[in-house]
């Protein structure tokens, strides 16, 4: 077991007080010391918008890209150096509008990244505008007749995808997101977990009282399997009463993209020689891009 203070920085956060992104950020921080993880083994990677803001405030490696972009930049980082813990941290707007697309890829690929999605169902850092995870019916700023468009359901999309990973969890149980990173690090290939994360600022709505009795997990329903593809799908779908939140579908089997990479069979591209070039090629090269 490692020391959450490891991670740590001498910054405040600039969230809202009562942020969900307070027990995210918790939980990551501890999960990476209970897995006994030092920061130079992690590399944390977000896009534009108030959860992005998280490698700021953690003492790992860390690049705020594009927004939308989080996905490209995380591939990138693991195909350079497959040895790092990598984490994207992005939010709903960052992770299934702009970068839905790169969401699918990199679950039919089974990359080996953990998605860590701030689901905040707004758009928190421009103001609250709907995004793709807003109920129908949201009035915002965009929608003052209340949001016509129907919300995208992440999970079903990452099980349809291929996803070999697929969890939920919300900022308002820190212990349990916690045991969901350490569990998603460990996985083989992409997982993906989506943290239901209040806004108490844009989306009041929802916040904890609205999550807190609604929430229950998976993992107390003895009769619930999560390597049961069919059963993924149909618990994706329960969005009312109840909420479940937990791993909805799991596979060891599928090796991950890094593993069948035939340039990485040689370790890491970073640690690979390299090559054709010379010492003084090299320097140049560093001199104009790095
Ligand atoms: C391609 C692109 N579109 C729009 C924006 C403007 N923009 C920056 S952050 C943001 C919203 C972020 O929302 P979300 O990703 O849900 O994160 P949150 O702030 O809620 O954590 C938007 C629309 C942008 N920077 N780039
Ligand atoms: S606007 Fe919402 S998501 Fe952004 S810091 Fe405030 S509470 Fe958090």
């Amino acid at each position: 077991m490692g020391d959450v203070r490891d991670f740590y920085v001498p910054i405040r956060p600039t969230w809202c007080t009562g942020c969900g992104n307070f027990g995210i950020w918790n939980a990551l921080k501890q999960a990476l010391a209970q897995l006994d993880l030092k920061p130079h083994q992690v590399a944390v990677i977000s896009g534009i918008g108030c959860g992005s803001k998280l490698p700021d405030y953690t003492y790992v490696n860390g690049f705020m890209g594009l927004h939308g972009r989080t996905l490209p930049l995380a591939t990138g980082v693991k195909m350079a150096n497959h040895e790092l813990v990598v984490i994207c941290t992005h939010g709903d707007g960052d992770a299934y509008a702009e970068g839905l697309g790169h969401m699918m890829h990199a679950a039919r690929r089974n990359i080996g990244i953990v998605d860590i999605v701030q689901d905040n169902r707004v758009y928190g850092l421009t103001k609250g505008q709907f995004s793709p995870t807003s109920e129908r019916g949201r009035i915002s700023k965009t929608s003052p007749w209340g949001s016509i468009e129907l919300p995208v359901n992440p999970l079903l999309v990452a099980l349809a995808a291929g996803a070999t990973f697929v969890a939920r969890s919300w900022s308002g149980d820190v212990d349990h997101l916690t045991w969901l990173i350490t569990e998603a690090i460990k996985h083989r290939g992409y997982a993906l977990i989506d943290v239901l994360q209040p806004c108490v600022t844009f989306n009041r709505a929802q916040a904890y009282d609205f999550y807190r009795p609604r929430v229950y997990k998976l993992e107390e329903d003895p009769h619930y399997d999560p390597t049961n593809l069919n059963l993924a799908f149909q618990k994706a779908q329960e969005w009312d009463d109840r909420i479940p939140i937990g791993i909805f579908y799991r596979t060891e089997e599928r090796p991950a993209y890094e593993e069948m990479m035939p340039a990485l069979a040689f370790g890491p591209l970073v640690k690979q020689p390299l090559g054709q070039f010379s010492e003084e090629q090299i320097q140049k090269l560093m001199a104009e891009f790095v």
